[in-house]
């Protein structure tokens, strides 16, 4: 097992990958608004370089946060001299990108003996290629279509499941934040399903009888790449504007739903930085196009992760919409149906107040462009590997995240507005 994960840190220092070595996550919960102050501080304080996987809210409320090694003894003494309850989530961050390193590796050699195996994280190429196996084995269900190009000219490429036509339509998106891996694989194994079950499951013929699928994989290519490459903890577009250092723009406060308003950030620096204006990124400008152009999608559905949570409108303000109810209706039937499955508990709710309040995400626009039943999944865990989701729990998410998004699916089918 050593050597195992000596070769993977071997790896990605030959690769020039930032490596984690000896940083954590720590668990913080801070009892009274007091200590959120004290947070507040760290959080403001960019040389500190602290990542928060889980931002801060509210006394009472889990805060993930990532600490550089080099500032672990002082981050600890910190809170203790404020007496703000923590505890170690992730021991060692590198162990865990090692691990995947490793799987990764071994899973190629394996490769070479036969099919796609959907329990595996992919570079962008494998996803790409794969995406063009499926056309070719279902071409009268599945096609190909190129909504346009990331910052870096990467194809922004959709999958279409029709049984032919223009039908009315469900937009089903994944890796919007390129770290968070386990939706780009989830959508994949979604992919095959959907293609495989036409004709088999009565619940998905009858669906694709009456609508058409689009799915995007990967909405962020470019990052996705980046987090393969060079920093696995990469979570913005690549975009790059003159003037500063600072890379990229958090496409999920760049949508013209709130734009710039409270939990978005104007810091180039910032990782939920909101751009310069909305749309300002193409891969986001790209898919408001594609379904204004469209015209007849009735659901959108994000998938990000981490937390384990199904919500819905709004999250750039904390009002109830004016579907709150059947919205609420219908993801509270959807969540119970993916914990049926393996019994993954979710939490229901809109967006402000399951998570937190947040401008210019994609599900608000859709929503307020109006597309009804607007929904964005936060997939498996609650934390415990937070974004390093290890491999072997790619397929049973797939798998009760599907049994969610069906039940979804088929509301909207039996729902035409
Ligand atoms: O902050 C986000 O963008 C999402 N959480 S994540 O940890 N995956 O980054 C929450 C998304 C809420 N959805 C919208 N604001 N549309
Ligand atoms: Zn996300």
């Amino acid at each position: 097992m050593r050597s195992i994960l000596f070769f993977g840190a071997l790896i990605g220092y030959i690769s020039c990958q930032e490596t984690f070595v000896g940083d954590q996550v720590l668990e913080i919960i801070p009892r009274n608004e007091e200590q959120v102050k004290h947070l507040r501080q760290l959080e403001t304080e960019a040389y500190l370089q602290l990542d928060f996987w889980k931002p801060l809210t509210t006394a009472g409320e889990k805060v993930h946060v990532r600490i550089p090694f080099s500032r672990l003894q002082g981050i600890k003494v910190f809170l203790e001299s404020y007496e703000i309850p923590y505890s170690i989530m992730i021991e060692d961050v590198q162990v865990l990108l090692d691990r995947e390193n490793e799987e990764m590796l071994f899973h190629r050699r394996k490769k070479s003996s036969g099919s796609f195996n959907f329990g595996a994280y992919h570079t962008l190429e494998e996803i790409f290629q794969e995406m063009d196996n499926l056309v070719e084995k279902y071409p009268d269900l599945v096609s190909k279509l190129q909504i346009g190009y990331s910052f870096e000219k990467r194809p922004m490429n959709v999958l279409k499941f029709s049984t032919g036509g223009n039908k009315p339509a469900i937009w089903l998106d994944a890796g919007i934040h390129a770290r968070e891996w386990v939706t780009h694989a989830t959508a994949l194994w979604t992919a095959n399903q959907i293609a495989s079950d036409y004709g088999k499951d009565p619940s998905v013929t009858a669906l694709l009888d009456t609508m058409d699928i689009f799915l995007l994989p990967v909405t962020n290519p470019d990052g996705y790449v980046f987090s393969h490459t060079k920093n696995r903890m990469w979570r913005k577009t690549r975009s790059k504007a003159s003037g500063s250092f600072c890379v990229g723009v958090d496409p999920n406060r760049n949508w013209d739903a709130g734009f710039g308003g409270p939990g978005a950030s104007d810091n180039r620096c910032s990782d939920s930085y909101r751009g310069p204006s909305a749309n300002s990124e193409v891969e986001v400008k790209s898919i408001v196009d594609f379904i204004k152009n469209h015209g007849g999608i009735k659901a959108f559905i994000t998938l990000h992760s981490y937390s384990q949570l199904l919500m819905f409108p709004y999250g750039y303000k904390c009002s109830r919409s004016n579907d709150f109810d059947e919205l609420n209706e219908v993801a509270q039937i959807a969540a119970e149906s993916v914990t049926s499955l393996y019994g993954t508990k979710y939490k229901v709710g809109p967006i402000c107040s399951v998570i937190y309040q947040a401008s210019g995400g994609s599900i608000d626009w859709s929503y307020d462009y109006g597309i009804k039943y607007s929904f964005a999944f936060e997939l498996r865990d609650t934390g415990r590997h937070g974004f390093l989701l290890p491999a072997n729990q790619i397929l049973p998410t797939a798998e009760e995240t599907w049994k969610g998004l069906k039940k979804i699916m088929e509301y909207v089918r039996d729902h035409p507005y």
